[in-house]
C-alpha cells in the first residue's frame, strides 16, 4: 500500500499516467470484431474436360466447342471429408484464363465471350474417375447457376459462384464429394470455329490459380478468430511504442 501511495506522488505522475495508458491499451486487445472463420478446399485431382466424342483429360477445364463442332464440358469436384452441413455459406472459384469466339483466341483481359449463351454450373453426382461416360452426369438439383453470363467478357482471373445449397445437400446426404459440371447453354453453334472458355485445372498449374471452394462456418460459441493479421499486430505495435516511451521517462528520471 505504501508503495502505491509513493508511486502516486506528484513526482511520478507522468510515469503513472503512461502506465495507465498501457493498461487501457492492453484491454483493447480483446477481440471486438466478429470475423467469420473460412475453410478452403482445393479441387480433387479428378477434374478436367469431357467431349461429346469421347475425348477427355485433366489438363484443362473447358466449356465450348471446337473447329470440328465437337463440344466440351468441364468437371470439377471437392472432397467433403470433415465438412458438416453446419456451413453458412460456400463459394466455388474457378480461374478463367482464355476465351474464344468464332475461332479468335484471347488470353488477356477482357476475354472474348464464346457467345454460346450463359456459362453455367450444375450440381452433379460424383463421377468417380473422369472418363467419357461422364459427359451426361446425373444432375442432383440445387444447381449454382450462371457463372459467366452470355454477355460478360471476364478478366483473366477467378470467377466465383455461390454453391451453399449444393454443398449443404451433399453434406446432409453424406456424399464423399461435391461435384460440378461447367457447360454453356448452347453446346455448339455449328460454325466450324472454336467458341469456348478455358479454366485452370488442379494438376500441374500454380496453386494460386487452382479451383477451390471456400466454406464459411460463421462464428462459433462467441469465440472469434481474426483473419486480419494487421488487425492483430497493430495493438502490439502501439504497446511497444508505449513501452519505449515509459523507458525513456525512466531513463530521464535516472539521469536527474
Ligand atoms: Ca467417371
Ligand atoms: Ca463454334
Amino acid at each position: 500500500m505504501k508503495a502505491v501511495v509513493k508511486l502516486m506522488t506528484t513526482r511520478n505522475l507522468p510515469l503513472v499516467l503512461l502506465l495507465m495508458i498501457v493498461i487501457v491499451s492492453a484491454a483493447s486487445f480483446l477481440p471486438v470484431h466478429e470475423v467469420q472463420a473460412a475453410m478452403i478446399i482445393y479441387s480433387d485431382t479428378e477434374n478436367g474436360v469431357v467431349s461429346n466424342v469421347g475425348a477427355f483429360g485433366n489438363g484443362n477445364i473447358v466449356a465450348g466447342d471446337d473447329g470440328g463442332d465437337h463440344y466440351y464440358r468441364g468437371f470439377v469436384k471437392f472432397s467433403l471429408s470433415g465438412v458438416s452441413d453446419a456451413i453458412v455459406s460456400a463459394t466455388l472459384s474457378l480461374y478463367v484464363y482464355s476465351g474464344s469466339h468464332d475461332g479468335v483466341y484471347t488470353a488477356a483481359s477482357p476475354l472474348l465471350n464464346p457467345g454460346l449463351g450463359d456459362c453455367q454450373v450444375f450440381h452433379i453426382a460424383d463421377y468417380g474417375t473422369l472418363d467419357p461416360t461422364d459427359f451426361n452426369p446425373t444432375l442432383l438439383g440445387n444447381h449454382p447457376g450462371v457463372l459467366i453470363s452470355s454477355t460478360t467478357t471476364p478478366d483473366v482471373g477467378y470467377v466465383s459462384i455461390d454453391i451453399t445449397a449444393a454443398v449443404q445437400d451433399d453434406a446432409r446426404n453424406g456424399r464423399a464429394f461435391s461435384a460440378y459440371m461447367i457447360r454453356n447453354n448452347v453446346d455448339t453453334d455449328s460454325d466450324g470455329k472454336v467458341d469456348s472458355f478455358s479454366f485452370v485445372p488442379i494438376v500441374g498449374k500454380p496453386t494460386d490459380q487452382s479451383p477451390f471452394v471456400s466454406l464459411n462456418y460463421g462464428t462459433v460459441g462467441g469465440i472469434v478468430v481474426s483473419t486480419d493479421k494487421l488487425e492483430v499486430v497493430a495493438p502490439f505495435v502501439t504497446l511497444a511504442g508505449l513501452i519505449v516511451a515509459v523507458s525513456a521517462v525512466v531513463v530521464v528520471k535516472k539521469r536527474r
